[in-house]
Protein backbone atom coordinates (compact mmCIF):
# COMPACT_ATOMS: atom_id res chain seq x y z
CA UNK A 1 0.00 0.00 0.00
CA UNK A 2 1.21 3.44 -0.70
CA UNK A 3 0.40 6.49 1.69
CA UNK A 4 2.17 9.11 0.05
CA UNK A 5 2.93 10.90 -3.21
CA UNK A 6 4.81 14.07 -4.60
CA UNK A 7 3.62 15.32 -7.53
CA UNK A 8 4.72 19.08 -9.26
CA UNK A 9 2.06 21.30 -11.14
CA UNK A 10 2.84 21.67 -14.40
CA UNK A 11 4.49 24.52 -15.81
CA UNK A 12 3.77 27.28 -18.60
CA UNK A 13 6.92 25.49 -20.25
CA UNK A 14 5.43 22.06 -20.71
CA UNK A 15 4.42 23.85 -24.42
CA UNK A 16 7.96 23.21 -24.39
CA UNK A 17 8.44 19.77 -23.20
CA UNK A 18 9.85 17.20 -25.10
CA UNK A 19 7.77 14.81 -27.35
CA UNK A 20 7.51 12.03 -30.20
CA UNK A 21 4.28 12.18 -31.57
CA UNK A 22 2.10 14.68 -33.74
CA UNK A 23 -1.20 15.13 -31.81
CA UNK A 24 0.00 18.86 -31.00
CA UNK A 25 1.15 21.49 -28.27
CA UNK A 26 -1.03 20.72 -24.57
CA UNK A 27 -3.55 23.28 -23.94
CA UNK A 28 -2.07 24.61 -20.44
CA UNK A 29 -5.19 25.27 -18.74
CA UNK A 30 -6.32 21.96 -19.77
CA UNK A 31 -3.39 20.71 -18.36
CA UNK A 32 -3.58 22.25 -15.07
CA UNK A 33 -7.25 21.05 -14.23
CA UNK A 34 -6.02 17.69 -15.56
CA UNK A 35 -3.62 17.60 -13.30
CA UNK A 36 -5.79 18.79 -10.43
CA UNK A 37 -8.16 16.37 -11.10
CA UNK A 38 -4.83 13.67 -10.77
CA UNK A 39 -4.39 15.12 -7.42
CA UNK A 40 -7.24 14.57 -6.14
CA UNK A 41 -7.67 11.06 -7.72
CA UNK A 42 -4.78 10.23 -5.69
CA UNK A 43 -6.45 12.24 -2.40
CA UNK A 44 -9.11 10.21 -2.56
CA UNK A 45 -7.32 6.51 -2.68
CA UNK A 46 -5.88 7.78 0.93
CA UNK A 47 -2.47 9.05 -0.62
CA UNK A 48 -1.01 12.62 1.10
CA UNK A 49 0.42 14.66 -1.51
CA UNK A 50 3.12 16.71 -1.27
CA UNK A 51 2.59 19.20 -4.17
CA UNK A 52 5.44 20.95 -5.78
CA UNK A 53 5.23 24.32 -7.36
CA UNK A 54 6.14 24.28 -11.02
CA UNK A 55 9.65 24.55 -12.14
CA UNK A 56 9.53 26.54 -15.45
CA UNK A 57 13.31 26.03 -16.32
CA UNK A 58 12.34 22.85 -17.00
CA UNK A 59 9.55 22.18 -19.22
CA UNK A 60 9.04 18.53 -18.59
CA UNK A 61 9.65 18.55 -15.00
CA UNK A 62 5.64 17.78 -14.36
CA UNK A 63 7.08 13.88 -15.16
CA UNK A 64 8.14 13.79 -11.40
CA UNK A 65 8.24 9.87 -11.78
CA UNK A 66 11.51 9.68 -13.67
CA UNK A 67 13.79 11.67 -11.07
CA UNK A 68 14.09 8.92 -8.29
CA UNK A 69 12.67 5.33 -7.72
CA UNK A 70 11.28 5.11 -4.09
CA UNK A 71 11.55 1.77 -2.09
CA UNK A 72 10.33 0.90 1.06
CA UNK A 73 14.34 0.56 2.37
CA UNK A 74 15.80 3.49 0.75
CA UNK A 75 15.44 5.82 -2.46
CA UNK A 76 17.64 6.58 -5.26
CA UNK A 77 18.18 9.78 -7.01
CA UNK A 78 17.99 9.13 -10.78
CA UNK A 79 20.22 10.78 -13.23
CA UNK A 80 17.87 11.57 -16.30
CA UNK A 81 18.56 10.66 -19.98
CA UNK A 82 17.24 13.50 -21.70
CA UNK A 83 19.76 16.75 -21.89
CA UNK A 84 16.88 19.02 -21.37
CA UNK A 85 15.86 16.88 -18.26
CA UNK A 86 19.49 16.62 -16.39
CA UNK A 87 18.86 18.89 -13.12
CA UNK A 88 15.76 18.12 -12.97
CA UNK A 89 16.83 15.43 -9.82
CA UNK A 90 18.41 17.95 -7.66
CA UNK A 91 15.23 19.84 -6.07
CA UNK A 92 13.73 16.36 -6.31
CA UNK A 93 16.65 14.88 -3.65
CA UNK A 94 16.10 18.31 -1.15
CA UNK A 95 11.77 16.95 -1.15
CA UNK A 96 13.22 13.41 -0.86
CA UNK A 97 15.18 13.93 1.60
CA UNK A 98 12.03 14.89 4.09
CA UNK A 99 10.86 11.61 3.95
CA UNK A 100 13.50 9.23 3.46
CA UNK A 101 16.92 8.74 5.78
CA UNK A 102 18.53 6.07 3.11
CA UNK A 103 18.87 8.60 -0.26
CA UNK A 104 20.98 6.59 -3.06
CA UNK A 105 22.30 7.99 -6.52
CA UNK A 106 22.74 7.11 -9.89
CA UNK A 107 26.41 8.55 -11.25
CA UNK A 108 27.77 9.43 -14.21
CA UNK A 109 27.94 7.88 -16.76
CA UNK A 110 24.80 5.90 -15.61
CA UNK A 111 21.62 7.30 -16.83
CA UNK A 112 18.19 6.18 -15.25
CA UNK A 113 14.58 7.41 -15.73
CA UNK A 114 12.72 5.87 -13.54
CA UNK A 115 10.04 5.46 -15.70
CA UNK A 116 11.79 2.27 -17.01
CA UNK A 117 11.61 1.02 -13.46
CA UNK A 118 8.68 -1.23 -12.07
CA UNK A 119 8.85 -2.63 -9.26
CA UNK A 120 7.26 -5.72 -8.44
CA UNK A 121 7.58 -6.82 -4.27
CA UNK A 122 11.41 -6.85 -3.56
CA UNK A 123 12.33 -7.28 -7.35
CA UNK A 124 12.37 -4.19 -9.69
CA UNK A 125 12.48 -4.28 -13.77
CA UNK A 126 14.89 -2.29 -15.29
CA UNK A 127 14.33 -1.30 -18.85
CA UNK A 128 17.23 -0.27 -21.36
CA UNK A 129 15.89 2.82 -23.38
CA UNK A 130 17.18 5.65 -25.17
CA UNK A 131 17.36 7.37 -21.08
CA UNK A 132 18.08 4.37 -19.29
CA UNK A 133 21.95 2.99 -20.38
CA UNK A 134 22.78 -0.26 -18.88
CA UNK A 135 25.55 1.44 -16.53
CA UNK A 136 22.81 2.86 -15.36
CA UNK A 137 20.60 0.38 -14.99
CA UNK A 138 23.49 -2.24 -13.18
CA UNK A 139 23.80 0.93 -10.35
CA UNK A 140 20.46 0.47 -10.05
CA UNK A 141 20.63 -3.14 -9.12
CA UNK A 142 23.43 -2.84 -6.78
CA UNK A 143 22.37 -0.52 -4.50
CA UNK A 144 19.18 -2.99 -4.48
CA UNK A 145 21.04 -5.08 -3.32
CA UNK A 146 22.88 -3.62 -0.83
CA UNK A 147 18.94 -3.35 0.66
CA UNK A 148 18.04 -6.95 0.20
CA UNK A 149 16.12 -6.18 -2.97
CA UNK A 150 16.79 -7.44 -6.73
CA UNK A 151 16.54 -6.13 -10.12
CA UNK A 152 17.19 -7.49 -13.83
CA UNK A 153 17.06 -5.79 -17.23
CA UNK A 154 14.21 -5.94 -19.52
CA UNK A 155 15.35 -4.70 -23.25
CA UNK A 156 12.76 -2.38 -24.83
CA UNK A 157 12.66 -1.54 -28.18
CA UNK A 158 9.33 0.51 -29.24
CA UNK A 159 8.53 2.68 -26.38
CA UNK A 160 9.73 5.70 -24.59
CA UNK A 161 9.86 4.06 -20.82
CA UNK A 162 9.39 0.14 -19.61
CA UNK A 163 6.13 1.81 -18.45
CA UNK A 164 5.09 2.71 -21.28
CA UNK A 165 4.45 -0.21 -21.98
CA UNK A 166 4.15 -2.52 -19.30
CA UNK A 167 2.23 -1.62 -15.80
CA UNK A 168 2.03 -3.94 -12.83
CA UNK A 169 -1.37 -3.79 -11.01
CA UNK A 170 -0.31 -6.32 -7.94
CA UNK A 171 -1.70 -9.67 -7.41
CA UNK A 172 0.62 -10.87 -9.54
CA UNK A 173 -1.39 -9.18 -12.79
CA UNK A 174 0.59 -7.19 -15.49
CA UNK A 175 -1.30 -4.77 -17.60
CA UNK A 176 1.05 -5.51 -21.27
CA UNK A 177 1.33 -4.04 -24.71
CA UNK A 178 2.92 -4.96 -28.28
CA UNK A 179 6.44 -6.35 -27.15
CA UNK A 180 6.06 -7.08 -23.70
CA UNK A 181 2.75 -9.46 -24.53
CA UNK A 182 5.45 -12.14 -25.10
CA UNK A 183 8.33 -11.43 -22.94
CA UNK A 184 10.08 -14.25 -21.42
CA UNK A 185 10.79 -13.02 -18.17
CA UNK A 186 6.77 -11.80 -18.13
CA UNK A 187 5.08 -15.04 -18.64
CA UNK A 188 4.51 -15.97 -15.14
CA UNK A 189 1.91 -12.80 -14.45
CA UNK A 190 -1.38 -12.72 -15.40
CA UNK A 191 -1.62 -10.70 -18.25
CA UNK A 192 -3.95 -7.87 -19.31
CA UNK A 193 -3.44 -7.38 -22.96
CA UNK A 194 -3.72 -4.30 -24.08
CA UNK A 195 -5.11 -3.74 -27.44
CA UNK A 196 -3.35 -2.44 -29.93
CA UNK A 197 -5.38 0.20 -30.73
CA UNK A 198 -5.47 1.80 -27.46
CA UNK A 199 -1.44 0.80 -26.59
CA UNK A 200 -1.42 4.21 -24.41
CA UNK A 201 -3.75 3.00 -21.89
CA UNK A 202 -1.10 0.28 -20.48
CA UNK A 203 0.47 2.71 -18.33
CA UNK A 204 -1.85 2.74 -15.68
CA UNK A 205 -1.43 2.95 -11.57
CA UNK A 206 -2.28 0.62 -9.07
CA UNK A 207 -2.93 2.75 -5.92
CA UNK A 208 -4.12 0.95 -3.27
CA UNK A 209 -6.51 -1.43 -4.86
CA UNK A 210 -7.74 1.22 -7.44
CA UNK A 211 -6.62 1.76 -11.12
CA UNK A 212 -6.32 4.72 -12.42
CA UNK A 213 -7.05 4.15 -16.12
CA UNK A 214 -6.70 7.47 -18.85
CA UNK A 215 -10.04 8.08 -19.53
CA UNK A 216 -10.78 7.45 -23.35
CA UNK A 217 -9.45 3.50 -23.60
CA UNK A 218 -13.14 1.45 -22.99
CA UNK A 219 -11.31 -1.81 -24.06
CA UNK A 220 -8.61 -1.29 -21.60
CA UNK A 221 -11.08 0.05 -18.76
CA UNK A 222 -13.59 -2.53 -19.48
CA UNK A 223 -10.60 -5.33 -19.18
CA UNK A 224 -9.19 -4.05 -15.86
CA UNK A 225 -12.95 -4.24 -14.41
CA UNK A 226 -12.94 -7.72 -15.58
CA UNK A 227 -10.11 -8.43 -13.66
CA UNK A 228 -12.01 -7.34 -10.24
CA UNK A 229 -10.31 -3.91 -9.65
CA UNK A 230 -11.84 -0.37 -8.98
CA UNK A 231 -11.23 2.06 -11.80
CA UNK A 232 -10.89 5.81 -11.80
CA UNK A 233 -10.68 7.11 -15.05
CA UNK A 234 -8.41 10.22 -15.77
CA UNK A 235 -7.99 12.33 -18.81
CA UNK A 236 -4.95 12.88 -18.91
CA UNK A 237 -4.74 14.21 -22.44
CA UNK A 238 -2.16 17.07 -22.73
CA UNK A 239 0.11 15.26 -20.80
CA UNK A 240 0.08 12.98 -23.98
CA UNK A 241 0.98 15.01 -26.13
CA UNK A 242 4.33 14.85 -24.47
CA UNK A 243 4.61 10.91 -24.15
CA UNK A 244 3.87 11.23 -20.69
CA UNK A 245 1.35 9.14 -18.83
CA UNK A 246 -0.21 8.29 -15.45
CA UNK A 247 2.55 6.68 -13.60
CA UNK A 248 5.13 9.81 -14.55
CA UNK A 249 2.75 12.61 -12.95
CA UNK A 250 4.03 11.27 -9.43
CA UNK A 251 5.97 9.11 -7.09
CA UNK A 252 4.19 7.38 -5.37
CA UNK A 253 5.53 5.36 -1.52
C1 LIG B 1 10.00 13.13 -21.83
O1 LIG B 1 10.17 12.87 -23.03
O2 LIG B 1 10.90 12.98 -20.99
C2 LIG B 1 8.67 13.67 -21.37
N1 LIG B 1 8.12 14.46 -22.42
C3 LIG B 1 7.73 12.52 -21.02
C4 LIG B 1 8.20 11.73 -19.84
C5 LIG B 1 7.27 10.62 -19.51
N2 LIG B 1 7.67 9.96 -18.32
C6 LIG B 1 7.47 8.68 -18.08
O3 LIG B 1 7.04 7.94 -18.96
N3 LIG B 1 7.83 8.22 -16.90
Amino acid sequence: MFSKAIVRRPGNSMLNGLRSSDLGIPDYELALKQHSRYVEALRSCGLEIHVLDADESYPDSVFVEDTALLTPACAIITKPGAASRRGEEVEIKQVVKGYFSEIQEIRKPGTVEAGDIIMVGSHYYIGISERTNREGALQVISILKKYGMTGSIVELKDVLHLKTGVSYLENNTLLAAGEFRWKKEFQNFNIIEIDPAESYAANCIWVNDNVLVPAGYPITRQRIKDAGYNIIEIDVSEFRKLDGGLSCLSLRF
